[in-house]
């Protein structure tokens, strides 16, 4: 099922300069970007995007961290784009990730891991409307 996601390339990863290699890694795959931009989220937007986790012990850092420099905000298509992106993505802790994925090549720290994807259908939803809204989603 062709379906979309919400990629972000968060603060490290723009800072240390793989924006490029992450995006061809989702293009290598046949996946289609349907919409793309830069941002730099303040705190409270962070907050917003992160609240499922606010009540969690990291949930001030996170924001903060999400919010100390620009990010590459993107809506990824294709099939089963949900699930292939997490994959391509690999664990939240990047100690745990598995070999060549994004977050075992590039990630140094739980916090700083380079990307975020949706993990759900619900989520997705949620996390593409927050950013993106109908011009701005292409083809
Ligand atoms: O979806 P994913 O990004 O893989 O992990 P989440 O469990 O949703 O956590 C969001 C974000 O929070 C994670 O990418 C890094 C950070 N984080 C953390 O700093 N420390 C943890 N113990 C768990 C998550
Ligand atoms: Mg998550």
């Amino acid at each position: 099922m062709t379906e979309r996601t919400l990629s972000i390339i968060k603060p490290d990863g723009v800072a240390r300069g793989v924006m490029g290699e992450v995006i061809r890694r989702f293009e290598s795959e046949g996946i289609r970007i349907a919409a793309m931009k830069m941002i730099h989220m303040t705190q409270a937007q962070a907050e917003g995007f992160y609240a499922v986790h606010k009540e969690r012990p990291f949930f001030g850092s996170l924001t903060e961290f999400m919010s100390s420099g620009p990010c590459v905000v993107m809506i990824l298509e294709g099939e089963n784009v949900i699930a292939k992106n997490r994959e391509l993505m690999g664990a939240t802790n990047f100690k745990e990730a598995a070999p060549g994925t994004i977050r075992a090549d590039f990630a140094t720290d739980i916090e700083k891991n380079v990307v975020h994807g949706s993990d759900a259908p619900e989520t997705a939803a949620f996390e593409m409307g927050y950013f993106f809204n109908n011009f701005e989603i292409v083809g």
